[in-house]
Order: C-alpha cells, then sequence, then structure tokens
C-alpha cells in the first residue's frame, strides 16, 4: 500500500465505510466476508499502531464507549409524537372519514403504509450529515441520550451519503431486535444464568439504555427509520413515501414493505397482507401505520394533543394474553417424548380461547421459573401451539406449586428416562405404551406421510382404544365392519376411510420412510436417504458409517436408523405394510437432480441457515447459484432485509420466493 499511513487509515475508512453500507443497508455486498474481514483487520493494524490518527468516526469504534454514570436528558427541538390506534375496520373507515372531513373533500386520499415495528422510538440528529445525538422518545418531549450506544448499531449510519443531504436532519426510527437475535440472546442469557428478556421489544429497549455502550454493541440490533422530525437547508419533496425514498438515498434503512395505496380499502388491503405475513417476518410486528402520503394535508390537518390527526396504527390483534397456571400434565409423543402442558384458566388470545399451553421441557420450566398458580403470560403466534411466555413474579402467591417430572409414564406407567445433556424426557415403554402407538399411528396416516385423508387424531384414538389396531400394518388389514360399527362412522365414511386407505399403498419410498416415524428423520432426510440408497433393501442394511454419507445425517441421526431397522418388530412391521400391498415407484439410477437447469439469486438473511449453507443445498439438489439477478435466473430467495437484488428482480419478473418457501422447496426439491 502507498502513501502515508494518514491516507492508507483515510482510503481504508472510506473503503470500509462503503463495504458497511453495501452489506447491512443495501444488501448488495461486493466483497466477501473474509476481504471484509482482511480490510477491517488491516485498518485495525495500521490504527493500534499510530493511535494519532484513531477518530471516533472510524470504523473500529463502533464498539462502545466508556460506561457513563446516567443518561443525559435531550429535549427534543420537535415533540416526538404517538400515533393514535385503530383495532377494526370500522376505526379506518372511521379515521378516512374524519381526514375528508377535515380536508372538506369527498375525493379518496392517497396513504403511505408501512409495517408497525414492536421495537423502542429513537430520533437521529445528523448535522451537516454527521449523526451528532441519538435520543429515545421519552414522553415525547424529553428523552434520554443515547448517542454511543446507537452509534453502535451497524444499520446507523455516522455519515450520510449524497449531495442533497440537508444541513440539520432529525430523523424518527424504530430499532428492533430480530425474532432470532432475541432467542439466541436469550438462549445464551440462559447458558450464563442471566436475565432473560420477555419479548423482542423489552430486548431492544434494555439493549439500547445500557450505561455501558459496550453492552449496546455486543447486542444485534438494527433501525427502519420511517420519517422527518426536522430539517433545516433543504425543501422536503411533496409526499412522505417521496421523503423515505430521501432517506434511503442518504443510507439510512427504511422497511422494505412499505407501499403507497389509492385509499382508505388500499390501507385495509395492505394490513391483511401484512397480517398474512407477519410470522413469516424475521422480526416482530404489532400492526401498520397509515399515513396521509402528502405533506400538505399532513400540515393541513395538525395534530390533536400528542398524535397527528393524519396517522393512525392498525394495531393486529393482541397475541399475548395473561392468565393462570391450573395445573400442568405431561403429554407423550410418537417418540415417547413427554411434553409438560400447562391447563391454563381459558383466556381470549388473539381472537381464539386458550385452555392449554404447552411448556416445551423441564429446562425450559426452570429457565422459566414457572410454577402451577402462577399468573403468566401466554402468546399464541399464527398456527403455532400457544406457549407460556413468562411469569408475572409480581402477582405471584404463597400456594403455588412445584412442577415435577413424573417418574412414570402418565399413559402406560413404564420409567420415564432423561439421558444426560438431552432437554427432553421420554416414556421407555415404546410400543407398549398406548400414547406412542396412537402418535404413531397418526403420524403414519397424515398428509405428508401416507396421506390417509380421515384418519386423524380422533379416528386413530377410537380404533386403538377399541383394540381393532395396534401397529400402522393393521391399518390395512381393518375391516369394512369394523369400521363401520366405530361411533359417528356410518356405512358412507367408512367406504371414504377404505378408498383413502387403498389410494395410500401407491406412494414414494421418502413418503414411506417419514411415515415410519424414525427418530430425527424428516421429510428432507426421508428424501436424502431415498435418493441415496435408492431402495429400501439397501437403506436397512447400511452402517452407521455409510448413512452418515448421506446429506443432514449425522452420527446421532445415523444411530437412530441402525436401531430402527435393527429391531425385529419394525422389521417385521415393514414386511407387512408391503404384504398389504404398499409400494413405490423405482428411483432410477440415473435419477436426475429435481432443480437442475434452475439458477437461484439469495439476498437477505435467512433465519434458518447461513447464506453459505442454503447455497450448498441448493447445489446438491443441482441448482446454480448466482451472485446477481438477470433474467435467465430462475427463483429470487429473499430473506429479511432483501437489498436492491429484490427490487431487481421484481422489475425482471422473476419469481421471488421467501423463506417459508424456500425451506419448502428444499423439502420438496421441486
Ligand atoms: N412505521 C412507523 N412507525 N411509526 C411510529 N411509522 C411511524 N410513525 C410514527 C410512530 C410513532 O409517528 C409519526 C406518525 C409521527
Amino acid at each position: 500500500m502507498s502513501g502515508s499511513i494518514k491516507e492508507q487509515i483515510n482510503k481504508l475508512r472510506q473503503e470500509i465505510n462503503e463495504h458497511n453500507y453495501r452489506y447491512h443497508v443495501l444488501d448488495d455486498p461486493l466483497i466477501s466476508d473474509a476481504e471484509y474481514d482482511r480490510l477491517f483487520q488491516q485498518l485495525k493494524k495500521l490504527e493500534t499502531t499510530h493511535p494519532e490518527f484513531i477518530l471516533p468516526d472510524s470504523p473500529t469504534q463502533r464498539v462502545g464507549a466508556a460506561p457513563l454514570k446516567s443518561f443525559h436528558s435531550v429535549e427534543h427541538t420537535v415533540p416526538m409524537l404517538s400515533l393514535d390506534n385503530a383495532f377494526t375496520e370500522h376505526d379506518v373507515m372511521a379515521f378516512d372519514q374524519r381526514i375528508r372531513d377535515k380536508l372538506h373533500t369527498t375525493h379518496p386520499i392517497e396513504y403511505c403504509c408501512e409495517p408497525k415495528l414492536d421495537g423502542l422510538a429513537i430520533n437521529l440528529r445528523y448535522e451537516k450529515g454527521q449523526l451528532v445525538q441519538a435520543a429515545t422518545r421519552g414522553d415525547g418531549m424529553i428523552g434520554e441520550e443515547v448517542t454511543d450506544n446507537i452509534k453502535t448499531i451497524r444499520t446507523v449510519p455516522w455519515q450520510l451519503k449524497g449531495e442533497d443531504v440537508p444541513d440539520v436532519l432529525e430523523v424518527r426510527g424504530e430499532v428492533f431486535m430480530s425474532k432470532k437475535s432475541f432467542n439466541q440472546l436469550n438462549d445464551d442469557a440462559q447458558a450464563k444464568n442471566e436475565k432473560i428478556f420477555a419479548n423482542p421489544r423489552n430486548a431492544a429497549a434494555g439493549s439500547v439504555r445500557q450505561l455501558d455502550s459496550k453492552i449496546t454493541a455486543s447486542r444485534p440490533l438494527a433501525i427502519f427509520c420511517y420519517g422527518i422530525g426536522l430539517v433545516e437547508g433543504m425543501k422536503l419533496p411533496a409526499k412522505h413515501s417521496e421523503v423515505l425514498s430521501c432517506l434511503e438515498r442518504w443510507g439510512l434503512r427504511v422497511n422494505p414493505f412499505t407501499a403507497v395505496v389509492e385509499d382508505e380499502k388500499g390501507c385495509l388491503l395492505y394490513y391483511q397482507k401484512m397480517a398474512a405475513k407477519r410470522d413469516s417476518l424475521p422480526y416482530e410486528i404489532d400492526g401498520v401505520v397509515y399515513k396521509v402520503n402528502a405533506l400538505s394535508e399532513q400540515e393541513r390537518l395538525g395534530f390533536v394533543s400528542r398524535a397527528p390527526r393524519w396517522a393512525i396504527a392498525h394495531k393486529f390483534p393482541a397475541e399475548e394474553a395473561e392468565t393462570i397456571i391450573q395445573e400442568v400434565e405431561f403429554q407423550v409423543g410418537r417418540t415417547g417424548a413427554l411434553t409438560p402442558v400447562a391447563r391454563l384458566k381459558p383466556v381470549h388470545v388473539h381472537g381464539v380461547t386458550v385452555s392449554n399451553a404447552t411448556l416445551h421441557n423441564m429446562d425450559e420450566i426452570h429457565r422459566k421459573d414457572i410454577h402451577i398458580g402462577d399468573h403468566v403470560v401466554v402468546r399464541r403466534a399464527g398456527d403455532v401451539i400457544p406457549e407460556v411466555v413468562s411469569v408475572i413474579t409480581t402477582k405471584r402467591s404463597s400456594d403455588i406449586k412445584k412442577i415435577k417430572l413424573p417418574t412414570h409414564c402418565p399413559v402406560c406407567h413404564s420409567a420415564i428416562e432423561q439421558i444426560e445433556g438431552e432437554a427432553v424426557a421420554r416414556c421407555t415403554g415404546h410400543l407398549v405404551c398406548s400414547a406412542q402407538r396412537k402418535e404413531a399411528i397418526r403420524h403414519f396416516a397424515s398428509r405428508r406421510a401416507m396421506n390417509i385423508e380421515g384418519l386423524g387424531e380422533k379416528l386413530v384414538e377410537q380404533l386403538v382404544d377399541a383394540k381393532l389396531i395396534s401397529s400402522m400394518a393393521d391399518i390395512y388389514s381393518l375391516t369394512h365392519e369394523e369400521a363401520a360399527n366405530l361411533e359417528r362412522m356410518g356405512d358412507k365414511s367408512a367406504q371414504n376411510l377404505f378408498d383413502e386407505i387403498e389410494k395410500s399403498k401407491t406412494t414414494t419410498l421418502p413418503r414411506f420412510l417419514y411415515a415410519l416415524g424414525i427418530r430425527e428423520v424428516g421429510e428432507a432426510t426421508a428424501k436424502q436417504l431415498a435418493m441415496h440408497f435408492k431402495t429400501l433393501e439397501a437403506l436397512q442394511q447400511a452402517s452407521e458409517e455409510t448413512l452418515q454419507q448421506v446429506e443432514d445425517v449425522g452420527p446421532v441421526v445415523a444411530a437412530h436408523i441402525v436401531h430402527f431397522f435393527h429391531e425385529s418388530h419394525n422389521r417385521e412391521m415393514i414386511k407387512k405394510l408391503l404384504k398389504a400391498g404398499i409400494h413405490w415407484p423405482e428411483i432410477k439410477v440415473g435419477y436426475q437432480l429435481p432443480l437442475k437447469g434452475k439458477t437461484f439469486v439469495l439476498t437477505g438473511t435467512l433465519n434458518e441457515m447461513s447464506r453459505e449453507e442454503a447455497k450448498e443445498k441448493l447445489e446438491k439438489l443441482g441448482a446454480k447459484v448466482a451472485g446477481s439477478v438477470s433474467s435467465k435466473t430462475s427463483y429470487v430467495v429473499a430473506g429479511s432485509d432483501p437489498g436492491s437484488k429484490l427490487d431487481k428482480a421484481r422489475g425482471l419478473g422473476v419469481a421471488v420466493l421467501d423463506e417459508k418457501n424456500f425451506l419448502k422447496l428444499l423439502v420438496k426439491g421441486c
């Protein structure tokens, strides 16, 4: 490297800042992580040997400053407003009507719609493009100065980009923690016996309000900016959506799901779209915000007390509610795993009455310090089984009871074992245990396994209790008469069931393997095993060593597979199933990989795996993974915070997969 040390340092800083921006804000890195690390280390080395050139705005300084004794108060130049809430469509229509009345118009109002992040509101003050202060909202008038802490967040630029940056700019945004980072933080905290955060919002707020900014630096926070509090030395554009575009151009991060709609009906459609997306987003949102898009109209509408008349938050139904644990029971799954289930005082959550919530396992009970009789917060998100989030310890009474792991199975009374290092306790009864039998049969018949429609939980329970079946193979020797005689089962339903059972005999090897319910063999592994071994016989004879040559199969899974096929009752059952007529098409030796000929581009962060892993998995299925989008791209996989590649894909009409659909594709392989 040529030039004076100072010049070298400056050049490296500029280069690293640009790469930071491309990586964290645009999600369009130009260089590999390794190359970035190399530049960063180079700068660090130069700064260590020449500390006289270290500037507070060097990218190496995003590690936090010296701890504070307390936070300084900051009076906001322009108050940080809060938002009125709408809970129903009627509330939204009334909001729109109020606006049109106030503006004396019958014309539709254009709105800018944004997701409402569940985080911590922050004001960022930039002078001549330089971040000079960050403050929390506080009471809206006076907040706390958290500049050092906010400067540790990588998506907050220290220096704005572009020629048209205003002299003074106060930007408003929400600091948040992704769901994944939140879980990771709590897992780490648990391992160290430290405080657990109840939700990502608390985790974000707790992380920003740290007197020691090095602690904030260690927390994976991010920001989305959603508006301007103050601007000097520049005329703002006419619309809020254009203001957001300016923020983006200056290097600030704006939520990619922001959209402009023509009228209030567009707002309601946007709400539905975001509600459907909510669970698949990598961060929590608790609703959406509608803002009158024309700034001139915003000005005419003004404020009422602390909230603007021109904006409203349309909240999603609460996903959490408070109740009491009345009892705890243990359920036995198909692998014998015992799951503690809290019987709750019924409570309304997200439009449904919830009376049971999973407590996962004993470790989780200890971690959350849950007792029978505790007041708790329960959460029901999407289709996920309700869970106990936290205990409200301030409401704890003296007659709470400890939750004990039973020594014997509540169903078959066999001993319970808990292998050291495993969170899950199991019943040792195996097929003696009717709960395990029922679950194994239900799994065998389920949609993604043998797909026997109608043979669900209730019917399996009836059939096992009536001793008509005791294993999966017995399904195929059930008689019409036996089925028709069951309660709530007429001739017609029995016939439908028989048709379904008959149909299930024609299947595929991956489905059959998955249906067997071998521990740790999910759909994806079953598919890999089938592709690798091609026949059931070859798989049955495989050693642990050979099995580990298969993608996704490690020593634990290999041991489970060998153990399963070693058990004589399992071999007998397979024989009976094949004798009953279950068959599948032969897997050809020259089988073509399912994604052959397809090109993928990855953008954004995936929750379930790194980009490298995603690439590897795609390539194993025959796909090519490219770095940039073109008309030849088959799919763009967009994780959280996708960058410009997503826009390009949309522009070119290339199919876009979110993480959920991408995972489905990996499982299905087509
Ligand atoms: N997305 C978004 N969140 N949020 C919160 N926009 C937004 N706007 C806000 C608030 C409090 O307030 C302005 C409308 C003043």
